[in-house]
């Protein structure tokens, strides 16, 4: 079969990739044509490969808990809608949508609520993720539009990242960013960020903020520029408005280096340091993420740094903007198509009536909708009051990801309509829905996504529909027909739906709309079949290329004018006693969000198999926590437990948690109890990156390993509610790390757990709480086995993972309580860090003894970093640690 171009599910940097299918498995590489990539690919990019199974995957839709076919589930949908709304009214139905459905998916569904249903509230999970930016944008320019394209990466002699961990979340973009540091002397990377990132392996300078005074640090830019005559004021005249205001707000908070160090909590020199490479070098280039977004000023944020853009005249030009990294692979997309409940559709909000009126024309719509909805922490309150009363969730996990994780599940809970679209059988947000609906998935589905850069590339189905799943827009346009719409939604491809889209861009845009890719209105079903990647706007008057916008100094406000913004940093106000330590969260190198994908994938699992707290060694001697011992977090939203993980990368008093874990791979980890729903004034997103906890020891009375075959059941886990679980599949067994107060104590725990002792169990310790081992094989086939006390520490569990695999030897039988082949070599549980390769941190710590001292050089011993690149960051820290470790004690 030929190669097949599509691109990648994950990050917004929208890598190309090309697939090439045999009958089990997919080869996945790089695209090398695609703009983005040119080839390359991140190491989640790179195990697409090992996520194609069937397993897991949500098969038929389900009512009630019942399989059904489809026009069953259909029909239980539009009755479930039609009902509420004959009820009480549209305003009772919402949807609450994801970058991660497609243009054409995202395009039907909001078209549907806004113009059809008559329900304005449809909002999606980039309110949790870009609306900052999106508000930032329109501010400053008057449209939602990013300014730059990548090429200016290339041109570049300054980064600037501004609460983005690019090393590990925007991984190809880094590598390019990387390249361009190797090949120019001159070339610099600033990172601005309170924790110490991966990124932060390539930077020259580390600005260790204080979390949330970016804006105080960019005025305090502002300010410096204007007094080092660094202002472009050509620019400034002619293409701006508000400069004297915003420096004059500026200068209040920010008129020296020393105010802004001791807001900032940071040394002035760094400060100086970073204010005159900016002010010195005019290819620069801010790229920003949800260090920026996702704060109580997140929008503030965004147009400190525009701000700076705009006084230097550093925009619409070659080699420097402000640039902000969009998450999703569709968080563009959805900006397109009008998916924010402050958007109608198409770049056209509710602020222009007649800019609406055309929409209604357009659609034929029935029931149009006047004013914005509900923002998504406000639609989930609503839900919560009663006041909406079914809700239609696609392609996103709510219960994972929304703040007060909590709340939004009890929320859902009483809902009396919760249909929820996705690919996976079990996630946490699914496993409350009435009405489950099997949607296509990445390599199944047909469509287009758009990047960070503006650039629309396809998605291509590579397989057949795993039993019955459907592509979203399809299930969109059945219920909609079946609710009687059907002029509007009698599409049958996704070309069909994709050059409606196109031309609603097009319709009486004379210029006023940023958004405009109307020539590719008339695409046949074969030209969108071959679409290659383009950034827009597409018009048949603009030549296809024009990738940077404002290069005429144009914006698309009333008067063509840039915007500046009078800004004032908001204060922090100090942490509350009962809970005196700030929490930060973010993303780890290889897993992606809820983890429904990658986690399934054993190789990515090994990076970083538990969830943990990461906590400054002073913090840890205060709390008297231990290196990998468990620690409880808490607040009034509920609380975690999480493995502690010590480490001066974080600024003391400051925690950091990652996002991903849910329900599904860990007992009390969902971050998101613990964040309270503060949100942005202005953007409406909630401030994801600042909480306030308290921590304490969790003292387990014992751990134990616990191995099975079949993953347990939803009630099995229930059982560890109160205690601490984590998941880790190997591939062919389950793992759990389990931490267990005595109110289980091993027997007991294996009755509850009704895994009853087979054919050879044996029973060491007997009963007691540590040195407690079982096992149970069936047929010759190891079914599960539990380690507590010193067995734990010695498991080799590839070696265990194996005994899963085919049938048992009688030789590997009388070892597998000892959770290892013999007496050997010790089994390596360090840290995985090249997952392509699977190297671990114990071998390139020996390397690295041994005299590699370089990372080409440990490449060519243990290969480790040598496909992806993903692990660079982290091998450069090794060699870092381990070679001045070795100097010191040389020098000694
Ligand atoms: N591996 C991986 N990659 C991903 C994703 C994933 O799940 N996994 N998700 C994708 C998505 S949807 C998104 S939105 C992007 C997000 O990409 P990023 O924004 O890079 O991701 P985060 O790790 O959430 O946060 C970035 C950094 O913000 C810092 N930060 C916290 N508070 C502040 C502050 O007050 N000021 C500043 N300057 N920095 C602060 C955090 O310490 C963190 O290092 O990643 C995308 N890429
Ligand atoms: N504390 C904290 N919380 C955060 C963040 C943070 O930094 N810190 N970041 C926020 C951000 S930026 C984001 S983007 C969100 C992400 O959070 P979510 O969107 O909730 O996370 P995902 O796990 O990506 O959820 C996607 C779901 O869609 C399913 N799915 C995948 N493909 C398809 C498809 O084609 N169709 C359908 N119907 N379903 C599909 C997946 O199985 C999965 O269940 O989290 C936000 N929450
Ligand atoms: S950087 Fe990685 S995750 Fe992002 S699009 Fe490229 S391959 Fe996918
Ligand atoms: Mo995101």
């Amino acid at each position: 079969m030929s190669d097949i171009l599509t691109t990648c599910p994950y990050c917004g940097v929208g890598c190309g990739i090309r697939a090439n299918l045999t009958s089990q498995a997919a080869d996945i590489t790089g695209d090398s044509a695609h703009p983005a990539n040119f080839g390359r690919l991140c190491v989640k990019g790179s195990a697409l490969g090992q996520t194609l199974s069937a397993e897991g995957r949500l098969l038929h839709p389900q009512v009630n808990g019942d399989d059904c076919d489809w026009p069953a589930a259909i029909s239980a949908v539009a009755e479930g809608l039609q009902q509420t709304i004959a009820g009480h009214g549209p305003g009772a139905v919402a949807m609450y949508l994801s970058g991660q459905l497609l243009t054409e998916d995202y395009y039907v569904a909001n078209k549907l609520m806004k113009g059809f249903i008559g329900s304005a509230h449809v909002d999606t999970n980039s309110r949790l993720c870009m609306a900052s930016t999106v508000a930032g944008h329109k501010r400053a320019f008057g449209a939602d539009v990013v300014p730059g394209c990548y090429d200016d990466i290339e041109q570049a002699r300054l980064f600037v990242l501004v609460g983005a961990n690019m090393a590990w979340n925007h991984p190809v973009l880094f590598q390019r960013i990387q390249a361009v540091l190797q090949a120019k002397p001159e070339a610099k990377l600033v990172v601005i960020d309170p924790r110490r990132s991966a990124s932060c392996e390539a930077a020259q300078l580390h600005l260790k903020l204080r979390p949330g005074s970016d804006v105080l640090l960019f005025n305090g830019l502002l300010s410096f520029l204007a007094q080092q005559g660094k202002l472009d004021q050509c620019f400034i005249n002619l293409h701006t408005e508000g400069f004297a205001q915003a420096l004059a707000s500026a200068q209040q908070q920010a008129a020296t280096v020393a105010q802004v160090a001791s807001g900032c909590d940071l040394p002035a020199d760094q400060i100086l340091q970073f204010y005159r490479c900016f002010a010195n070098e005019p290819l620069s280039l801010t790229l920003f993420s949800q260090g920026v977004n996702q704060a109580v000023d997140g929008t503030d944020k965004v147009n400190a740094i525009i701000n700076c853009h705009l006084a230097t005249g550093r925009i619409g030009k070659p080699g420097c903007g402000p640039f902000s990294l969009t998450g999703q692979p569709n968080a563009m997309g959805g900006r397109e198509v009008g998916g924010l409940a402050n958007q109608l559709a198409a770049h056209i909000d509710y602020t222009d009536k007649a800019q609406q009126a055309l929409v209604g024309e357009f659609w034929q719509a029935p029931k149009l909708v006047s004013q914005p909805g509900y923002k998504a922490v406000e639609l989930f309150d609503a839900i919560e009051r009663g006041e909406i009363k079914a809700v239609w969730i696609m392609a996103t996990n709510p219960l994972v990801s929304m703040p007060q994780a909590d709340k939004v599940k009890a929320a859902l809970a009483k809902c009396p309509l919760v249909i929820v679209s996705d690919i996976y059988q079990h996630t946490d947000t699914l496993d409350i829905a009435n009405i489950k609906l099997p949607a296509l998935g990445w390599s199944e589905k047909d469509g287009t996504v758009t990047n960070s850069e503006r650039r629309i590339s396809r998605q291509r189905a590579l397989s057949p529909p795993p039993g019955q799943a459907k592509a979203d827009w399809q299930i969109i346009c059945e219920v909609a027909r079946a609710m009687g719409f059907t002029h509007g939604f009698s599409f049958s491809s996704a070309a069909e739906v994709f050059a409606e889209h196109a031309a609603l861009s097009g319709y009486q845009n004379s210029g006023q709309r940023a958004f405009n890719i109307s020539a590719l209105a008339r695409l046949s079903a074969e030209q969108y079949q071959q679409l290659t990647p383009m950034q827009w706007p597409v018009t048949d008057t603009r030549p296809q290329g024009t990738a940077r916008l404002f290069a005429d100094g144009q914006f698309f406000t009333a008067n063509g004018k840039a915007q500046f913004i009078a800004l004032r940093q908001r204060l922090l106000s100090p942490a509350a006693v009962a809970t005196p330590l700030w929490l930060n969260s973010g993303r780890l190198r290889d897993q992606w969000h809820s983890m429904t994908r990658t986690g399934s994938v054993a190789g990515l699992m090994q990076h970083t198999p538990e969830p943990f707290v990461t906590l400054h060694p002073a913090d840890a001697a205060l709390y008297g926590v231990m290196q990998g011992e468990l620690v409880q977090l808490s607040n009034a939203g509920g609380r975690l437990v999480l493995r502690a993980d010590i480490s001066a990368n974080q600024r003391p008093g400051e925690l950091f948690v990652p996002m991903h874990w849910s329900a599904q791979f860990a007992s009390q980890a969902r971050a998101d109890v613990l964040f309270a729903a503060d949100t942005d004034p202005i953007s409406g997103q909630p401030a994801l990156k600042l909480s306030q906890v308290a921590l304490r020891r969790f003292t387990p009375k014992w751990q134990a390993l616990l191995f099975t075959k079949q993953p347990l059941t939803t009630s099995q886990l229930a059982l560890f509610n109160q205690h601490y679980l984590a998941r880790v599949p190997l591939g062919s067994c389950q793992s759990y790390r389990l931490g267990l107060t005595d109110a289980l104590a091993p027997r007991q725990l294996l009755q509850q757990l009704q895994l009853t002792p087979g054919v050879c169990c044996s029973d060491s310790g007997q009963g007691q709480l540590t040195g407690y081992r079982a096992a149970a094989i069936d047929n010759n086939q190891l079914q599960w086995l539990l380690l507590a006390g010193p067995a734990l520490r010695q498991a080799d569990q590839s070696w265990l993972n194996q005994q899963f695999s085919g049938p048992i030897s009688a030789a590997n039988r009388r070892q597998l309580l000892s959770g290892r082949a013999g007496q050997g070599k010790a089994a390596d549980n360090s840290a995985l860090i090249c997952s392509c390769f699977n190297v671990r941190s114990l071998a390139i710590f020996q390397a690295i003894t041994a005299g590699a001292d370089s990372t080409a050089k440990l490449g060519k011993q243990l290969n480790c970093g040598t496909n992806c690149g993903s692990c660079l960051p982290e091998l450069s820290a090794l060699l870092k640690r381990q070679l001045s470790q070795t100097n010191l004690l040389q020098g000694a």
